[in-house]
């Protein structure tokens, strides 16, 4: 089998880190592996019914057989699409007849649908005099994007030609509309500027990269009417801050990273690393972004609602998206630190443990209002979500000329290539429940080289123990540590990081958060849900400062997670009766006593409906005993 990465970035000019294909990499651990698994089984195949039921696929059986008949939604192919790239991924990770059915017949059902000039949307499959003509609202670019995505995964993954063809013939026909010497425009919803460039990566056409640059370019210039949701109110270059809708917002900076990385221009990296410090101010603790749910945008720095939270799960993919091109750009672990969050948290409640239900919004506080659904008109998120987790074990490990890279931790076995040989690499740990990490190192033969250990940001203490003894160099948090020597067959290491429950705080301007805090441990963010505590409204709960937080590991429980445990306090809201509002002095006086039980913020919202919360509040009521 070929070797099927997700960001190719072999030979990119500019990018430190190499890819480790997902085919590469065996998850056998309980969390990441199982997911896989419900993946393949379960949502892979019901995105397929979903997509035929919902005459996504038909639509382009119907273009084939110039049947008028079509059901049309602007976005629909781009659902159909990122199956597609779910689908290869998963595939290629492990074989499946029945997924390898299905892709080919999908396959050819948009092949099919292809005109001869290479065009290919089907909302427009009939009215040639639109085509091009509506860049603001009508998604033809973003859904070519996600085709050369799609054609690029799936080749990567059987070496089958057809949709890369398919594809190819699409983006000649763009580059022939547009372009310096054509039309201006730049796409109503970025996502194509990354997959021109994936494009070039995989044809080595450098148009591909010029049409990238060209319409990174055109944007900023007001063809988009010089919508700051659509982020067309200034060039790309003089952004400072990450502003509009989130998903947008986000895949144009995929782009511009991907450009960078082949091109060098300085200041588009400049302009990246402004807008990243800005994001981090504009994110949530679970990694999920785009705040407001109006334009499914970016709020201001601190903006960040916990009830009113939008965090589509769309935006949480992006963010994984970006960052990994950043880490690719740097080698630095600040991005890694980010993609554990979203993949542990604000990306992972997307889909339900049962691998069929999804959540478009996020929110990080609920009355038991939000359920996860089994499909939407606008169905972005599921085939996203789908497609990230079909990709995630080509996020675990990255190469360079001096070593391997150890970005994600999951009991694994993986075959690296480095430097033309192979080493094999065994991970033993119950991650992310517990920190210790066994690490078996097999090069083909004694060989030197460096391993770039990541240690979490969220990790106070750590010990490295390298072929039984201590490493004593210093080791941060949130860094690769440098380990240089020759490795033999059978080497181990192990890495030791301290993961006990840590109640965060939130930076004082995030005012939802006043006086309230988190329980994160390792990369997991905690909630409490109404279930587990059904003695009392989890809002109501008082978190004391010094409190004890226990912990323990409940296999039964939501496919196996650990639960914090504490004893905290209850404030009574009834007592407000029918106000709103009380003289603090008329303040219930009386907290009540209660043992609560959290869960992983993942796994939420997978039994039956109830208030959950995420930010609990901590300071007790001053005139109370
Ligand atoms: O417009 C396509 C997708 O639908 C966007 O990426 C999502 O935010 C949703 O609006
Ligand atoms: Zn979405």
């Amino acid at each position: 089998m070929s070797k099927c990465v997700v960001v190719d970035t072999t030979k990119s000019p500019w990018a430190r880190l190499r890819p480790v294909p997902v085919n590469a990499v065996k998850l056998r651990d309980s969390f990441w592996g199982n997911r896989i698994e419900v993946l393949r089984k379960v949502t892979i195949p019901t995105q397929y019914e979903e997509l035929e039921g919902t005459g996504r696929i038909e639509n382009f059986r119907k273009v084939a057989r110039g049947d008028k008949d079509i059901i049309w939604r602007i976005a629909d192919d781009s659902d159909v699409y990122k199956w597609v790239e779910a689908a290869a991924f998963t595939l290629a990770y492990e074989y499946d007849s029945n997924i390898e059915r299905m892709l080919e017949e999908v396959v050819d059902a948009i092949s099919s649908a292809q005109d001869e000039d290479g065009y290919l949307f089907t909302y427009y499959a009939y009215d040639k005099r639109s085509r091009w003509k509506d860049l603001i609202r009508m998604h033809e670019l973003y859904c070519a994007g996600h085709l050369f995505q799609a054609a690029i995964a799936y080749y990567r993954a059987t070496g089958r030609d057809k949709l890369l063809n398919t594809a190819i013939r699409l983006a000649d026909h763009i580059a022939d509309v547009f372009g310096p010497d054509g039309q201006s425009g730049a796409p109503g919803h970025p996502e194509i500027e990354m997959a021109l460039v994936e494009m070039y990566r995989q044809t080595g056409r450098e148009k591909y990269l010029e049409l990238a640059r060209f319409f990174l370019d055109q944007r900023g210039k007001g063809l988009l009417g010089g919508d700051i949701v659509l982020i067309d109110h200034k060039p790309f270059r003089e952004l400072d801050s990450m502003v509009g809708h989130a998903v947008r917002a986000i895949y144009l900076c995929c782009g511009a990273t991907d450009i960078y990385l082949e091109t060098g221009d300085e200041s588009l990296y400049n302009t990246l690393e402004r807008l990243w410090r800005s994001m981090m101010k504009r994110m949530y603790i679970t990694g999920g972004v785009g705040s407001r749910y109006h334009g499914e945008a970016f709020g201001e720095d601190y903006e960040l609602p916990n009830v009113r939270a939008y965090a589509e799960t769309c935006a949480a993919v992006a963010n994984v998206m970006w960052n990994w091109r950043m880490l690719m750009v740097t080698a630095e672990a600040r991005f890694t630190d980010v993609i554990e969050t979203v993949i542990y948290n604000g990306a992972l409640s997307g889909i339900s443990l049962d691998g069929r239900h999804y959540f478009y919004v996020n929110p990080l506080a609920d009355r038991g209002r939000h359920s996860r659904q089994e499909w939407f008109r606008c169905a972005c998120c599921p085939p996203n979500i789908a497609r990230l987790l079909a990709s995630l074990p080509g996020y675990f490990y990255s190469t360079s000329s001096k070593g391997i890279w150890i970005h994600l931790y999951a009991s694994s076995t993986s075959t690296i290539e480095l430097n033309g040989r192979i080493v094999e690499l065994t991970q033993e740990t119950k991650y992310p429940w517990e920190g210790r990490v066994k690490l078996k190192v097999n090069p083909e033969k004694t060989d030197t080289f460096s391993l770039f250990i990541r240690i979490p940001e969220w990790c106070e203490e750590v010990k490295i123990i390298v072929e039984k003894k201590e490493f004593k160099r210093k080791v941060l948090p949130g860094s690769y540590l440098k380990i240089e020597r020759d490795w033999h067959y059978g080497d181990t290491i192990e890495v030791l990081m301290s993961m006990k429950p840590t109640l965060i705080v939130s930076h004082p301007h995030v005012l939802g958060n006043t006086d309230r805090v988190a329980i994160k441990r390792g990369p997991i963010v905690y909630c409490l849900e109404h279930i587990d505590n059904p003695d009392f409204d989890v809002w109501d709960i008082v978190i004391p400062p010094d409190i004890q937080l226990k912990e323990e590991f409940r296999p039964e429980l939501l496919n196996g997670i650990v639960v914090v445990r504490g004893r905290a306090f209850v404030i009574d809201s009834k007592r407000w009766e029918n106000r709103l509002y009380l003289p603090l002095k008329n303040m219930p006086l009386e907290l009540r006593k209660v043992e609560f039980r959290a869960i992983p913020y993942y796994a939420w919202a997978n039994r039956e409906p109830g208030p959950m919360i995420v930010w609990l509040r901590s300071i007790v009521p001053k005139n109370n005993p």
